[in-house]
């Protein structure tokens, strides 16, 4: 495999190249890196690669000319895949590292100053790269990563070819704790069934360590492959539920705000019963609690309830065409409303979640005015909440929204969800589905 870095800067890759396992494969001769200077192509007497960006404004732009004589000259005479390190590219993730790891030239162009000229990405890249969001003074960190993740798919530059796929991201799941000797770390020990020989019992405990890890850090990835029966049998010996098995929902109805920010009862409707109970059941959590201190309302919900688990409308009764996929669609229905219950106070609510955990959950508030208070996004609350075994409860406002009361009882805000305006009138059901979607949800 051979990479060419076009940059200002060579010696920045003389101690990552020499070590370790880049150094030897570089010995053995089964990776190449060389270097093309830019400044080796600039024409006049002061050797110039940058000029002031055209409409003005701060900074360098990388000029067009000797940056596309350099590419030519390291892609040579064969065939080359000409990659721009840039803040603006394509995330780099390992499905791409795998896909650049194919071509036998990989040509890396690092920018400086500013950024490049346009018409050099136009004109001679075949792909923009970012390795993340953030800015760097270079391209050449950028460059030095791309080499090291696509160099451990050349084969020989791991020991055992076998332990390029066996890793993080390959199969969508983190990696397992790892230790060595000393057995004994500032009082720590090992995981005892590291050191029982069994083999069978250490495959399952790392596995269920995986799952686990992957369910409280990276629940994006496990919605993305979803939980196989099996799976979710190591998770449950894997100590502590995963986040989204104690987190429950509940609606409140009262105390919220009307339109005058005076606090008032709502009424129950029919859509926030089920939709939002599909929202609950489709990202696995533990429970949706609808609160109203009107009793024939809560009564109500119950009969509902009632229809569907008695099997009333679980296959028979109201399907219009039962022979039509009805039974199944009920199934379902039911199977949602089943981490439905009712409470007369949100106080109930906590005391219930208190008794069945044995200890009082994190309690956030969610609104859709910017709070005054420091508000906690999603991903920083996912961490917190997975760090503590405590059960989470979200706690959404019919009407207006919460009353002060709530928010002031509650541990934490949620911050409000907005899209790209200033309209912001999600429905509660919208907005419970876009919260859940952002703690729980696979990303595309
Ligand atoms: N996140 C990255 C790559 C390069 C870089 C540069 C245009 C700036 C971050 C072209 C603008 C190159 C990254 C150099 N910063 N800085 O991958």
């Amino acid at each position: 495999m051979r990479f060419t870095v076009v940059t200002l800067f060579p010696e920045m890759f003389e101690s990552f190249l020499g070590a370790s396992l880049l150094g030897k494969a570089r010995e053995a001769g089964i990776l190449d890196v060389s270097f093309v200077d830019p400044r080796e192509f600039a024409t006049d007497k002061h050797r110039t690669v940058d000029d002031a960006p055209y409409g003005g404004g701060h900074g360098m732009v990388m000029k067009a000319p000797p940056l596309l004589a350099a590419i030519e000259r390291a892609v040579g005479q064969g065939d080359a895949h000409r990659v721009l390190l840039t803040p603006v590219g394509a995330p780099l993730e390992q499905h791409r590292v795998r896909e650049l790891a194919r071509h036998e030239h990989l040509v890396l162009v690092c920018g400086r100053y500013e950024g490049i000229d346009q018409r050099v990405s136009d004109l001679a890249i075949d792909e923009e790269l970012s390795i993340g969001d953030y800015v760097l003074t270079g391209g050449e960190p950028a460059a030095m990563v791309v080499i090291d993740a696509v160099a451990r798919y050349v084969p020989g530059v791991l020991g055992e070819a076998a332990s390029v796929e066996d890793e993080s991201f390959s199969e969508p799941l983190l990696e397992y704790p790892q230790y060595t000797r000393p057995a004994e770390v500032e009082g720590r020990g090992v995981p005892a069934v590291l050191s029982s020989g069994n083999h069978a019992a250490v495959e399952r405990w790392r596995r269920g360590q995986s799952l686990r890890r992957t369910a409280d850090r990276r629940p994006d990835l496990m919605a993305a492959r979803r939980l196989a029966p099996a799976d979710e049998e190591l998770l449950g010996e894997a100590g502590a539920e995963p986040l989204f098995r104690r987190t429950y929902v509940t609606l409140l109805h009262h105390p919220v705000l009307d339109p005058d920010g005076n606090t008032i009862t709502t009424s129950v409707t029919n859509l926030d019963v089920h939709d939002i109970a599909r929202s609950t059941a489709t990202y696995g959590l533990a429970g949706y609690y609808l609160v109203t201190p009107i009793s024939p309302q809560r009564e109500q919900v119950q009969r509902v309830l009632e229809n569907w688990n008695a099997g009333r409308g679980r296959g028979q009764g109201r399907a219009r065409k039962p022979e039509r996929g009805g039974p199944r669609r009920f199934d379902e229905r039911g199977q949602a409303l089943g981490t439905l219950e009712t409470a007369s106070s949100w106080q109930e609510v906590v005391e219930e979640i208190t008794r069945r955990h044995g200890e009082r959950p994190r309690i956030v508030a969610t609104s859709a005015r910017p709070s005054a208070d420091a508000a906690v996004e999603p991903a920083a609350l996912r961490r917190q909440a997975s760090d503590s075994a405590a059960p989470l409860l979200l706690v959404f406002g019919t009407g207006h929204g919460l009353a002060a009361e709530v928010v002031e009882q509650s541990d934490q805000v949620l911050t409000p969800i907005w899209g790209p305006v200033e309209f912001n009138h999600l429905s509660v059901r919208s907005a419970v589905a876009a919260i859940l979607d952002r703690l729980f949800g696979a990303r595309s």
